[in-house]
């Protein structure tokens, strides 16, 4: 197995929603011993400690909600993104899902200067497909995927030089939709699997045509985990719980496909609210989800046939 030079950074943003909470991400993901966990596969990781955004004033908005500070966190993040692929393996411990407007951005950045096209792997009930302007909560946490794939409309936010190609998005585990987003996405060649077809297909073949897709291209993957994936029976820690998520076998799958495909190059943990955990479990499962995507399996070789 190849190791990893791991690098763990924090991004307590919370300013993507109304709910607060997630800024306890991080100390919650150090609680669980992620670092002990990825060591203990035979990774070095290094703890960065937490980004801290450039202090803002405030811009009112009759309905964006705190929108000066997240253009502050993006513009940091993206900094911090892009100087830890330089380095290693990046892992951002959010925070609410607006802390991929910055971590991808710098991902974008990363992969351009590399010359390799950069894929995303957005797993999530939501596709976080708005502008503001598409937007009805005025949540920037709804949006980064819009962002990203440079969609117009994010005044004031850092200009995304070199958007994600809509053929090289793939969201993974959808089950609400906007009807704004639904449409903007209609007609793109965004890859999307949602629940129904998790159901009918399972998630390895699906998952592994986009894999193959991204070897082909010889491309980048930055993979985005938002904990409402996970059904929030298993994963209660979330503000925006939808049921009918994805379950812990089905999510380890995806993490250990990730692994042995070896594509995976910076990875987000987000929307963890610790405050709404119960006894930590939601917290333990991200951990060894992340376990799962480095390299812990069950058994080193695969099960003999039972013929
Ligand atoms: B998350 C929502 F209306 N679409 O825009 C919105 F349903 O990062 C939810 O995926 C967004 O958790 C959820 O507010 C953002 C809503
Ligand atoms: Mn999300
Ligand atoms: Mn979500
Ligand atoms: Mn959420």
């Amino acid at each position: 197995m190849t190791t990893q030079n791991c690098i763990l950074i924090g991004a307590p943003m919370d300013c993507g929603k109304r709910r607060t909470g997630c800024l306890m991400g991080p100390d919650a993901y150090r609680t669980a011993d992620l670092a002990g966990a990825l060591r203990s596969l035979g990774h070095t990781v290094q703890d960065r400690g937490n980004v801290t955004p450039a202090p803002v004033d405030p811009i009112p908005h009759d309905r964006i909600h705190k929108l000066a500070e997240t253009i502050a966190w993006t513009e940091s993040l993206a900094n911090a993104s892009e100087a830890a692929l330089r380095d290693g393996f990046p892992i951002f411990m959010g925070g609410d899902h607006a802390v991929a407007l910055g971590t991808v951005l710098g991902a974008t950045r990363h992969a351009a200067a590399a010359g390799k096209p950069l894929f995303v792997l957005w797993l999530d009930a939501h596709t976080d497909y708005h502008t503001p302007q598409t937007s009805g909560s005025g949540n920037l946490h709804g949006t980064p995927m819009g962002y990203l794939a440079g969609l117009p409309g994010f005044d004031g936010f850092p200009v995304v030089d070199y958007p994600v190609p809509h053929d090289n998005i793939c969201m993974l585990g959808l089950r609400s939709v906007d009807p704004e987003e639904r449409a903007a996405l209609q007609d793109t060649d965004v890859t999307y699997i949602d629940m129904r077809a998790i159901d009918e297909h399972g998630i390895a073949g699906p998952l592994s045509a986009f894999l193959d897709k991204v070897h082909a291209a010889g491309g980048h993957l930055h993979v985005s985990l938002d904990v409402d994936f996970l059904d929030p029976s298993v994963a209660p820690a979330v503000g925006t719980t939808v049921p009918g998520g994805a379950t812990v076998r089905e999510a380890h799958l995806v993490m250990e496909m990730l692994h042995d495909s070896g594509l995976m190059t910076s990875l987000d943990l987000v929307e963890l609210n610790p405050f709404l955990d119960d006894r930590g479990r939601t917290a333990q499962l991200m951990v060894e989800l992340t376990a799962s995507a480095l390299g812990r399996r069950i058994f080193d070789r695969p099960t003999r046939a039972f013929s």
